[in-house]
């Protein structure tokens, strides 16, 4: 192990009460069949497996007001809240394993938390093919993991944007979205008028994943903290099977290792999610697979020793 790099904390969250599709609370499990632990630490880093937080049963209710086990996702969110802070006030570097993609609530209020305490600056790297910017008066589904971003960003039920010091958690403007390709239609319209920097899949289709991370990095400094969310549906579903809600036309193998590799040349990176795995949907377990390749990238490991571009 090299003493200067981080330590890095594994965070279970076994949880699908934010997701409409059952079976992501399979999602930690998973991924520690798929040998996580081993991949990072053959990186070199210090890797402690914490364990799977612990919160309520998914009790299939029906949406109420617009919102499905809002008692239950922030049940969940709070235990994660406090568990990604006590991790990140140990110095170490928090990656929860999902569980669905409401608990990015929990764990990004940790981080914007952090940050304020120690000063530095934030930007959160979305990477998903849903904006998950929807509220309850415009969700057609009541599920709380295509809500996160909006809560985040202070629109959401009081006991979701308030888990942390200060609301909204974040602003918009800390936000890169990469991967996207399926927005709701009032979705679109406040996605917009919140002025919420996405990239698009067209526009990774015209510019490259190359040109559309530099962008989305873009004036990262020695003091900004970097968080990357990753939900699995960012990845084209032919090779990522095992997933609640697909979308054809995301992002292939060779973008995506672009992708994680350049976020690891940015040398910030400060927290990760890995989220909405669904094994109950999946071939072999070869999205658990996929991911602790592409989280093995993201931390540092290259195929080449490569010339200057
Ligand atoms: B995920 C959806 F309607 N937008 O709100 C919704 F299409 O975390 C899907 O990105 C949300 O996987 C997907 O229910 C949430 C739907
Ligand atoms: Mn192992
Ligand atoms: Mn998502
Ligand atoms: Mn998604």
């Amino acid at each position: 192990r090299h003493a200067s790099l981080p330590v890095i904390e594994l965070i279970g969250a076994p949880t699908d009460v934010g997701a409409g599709v059952r079976g992501t609370s399979m999602g930690p499990a998973a991924l520690r069949v798929a040998d996580l632990d081993t991949a990072l630490r053959l990186l070199g880093f210090h890797v402690v497996d914490c364990g799977d937080l612990v919160g309520p049963l998914n009790p299939r209710q029906p949406a109420a007001n617009g919102y499905r086990h809002l008692g239950e996702v922030h049940a969940w969110n709070t235990a994660l809240f406090n568990a990604v802070l006590g991790s990140l006030s140990r110095n170490a570097l928090p990656v929860v394993l999902g569980g669905d993609h409401s608990l990015a609530i929990g764990s990004i209020s940790a981080v914007a938390q952090d940050c304020r305490r120690r000063g530095k600056r934030l930007r959160v790297l979305w990477l998903d093919a849903h904006t998950d910017f929807n509220t309850s008066a415009m969700t057609p589904s009541g599920n709380i993991h295509g809500m996160p971003v909006a809560c985040l960003c202070g629109h959401g039920p009081m006991e979701l944007i308030s888990l942390s010091d200060r609301q909204p958690a974040i602003l918009a403007t800390e936000v890169r979205q990469v991967g996207i390709r399926s927005v709701d239609e009032g979705e679109k319209q406040f996605v917009k008028q919140t002025g919420l920097t996405v990239y698009d899949m067209r526009y990774i289709d015209e510019v490259g994943m190359r040109a559309t991370v530099e962008r989305a990095l873009e004036g990262l400094d020695d003091d900004t903290h970097l968080h990357v969310s990753f939900d699995v549906d960012f990845l084209d579903p032919d090779i990522a099977p095992g997933v609640g809600t697909p979308v054809l036309g995301g992002v292939t193998y060779r973008e995506a290792q672009l992708c994680m590799e350049m976020i690891a040349d940015s040398g910030r990176l400060g927290s990760v999610d890995v989220v909405e795995i669904n094994p109950a949907r999946d071939v072999q377990n070869r999205t658990a697979l996929l991911a602790v390749d592409l989280l093995s990238s993201l931390f540092g490991k290259s195929t080449l020793v490569r010339p200057t571009l």
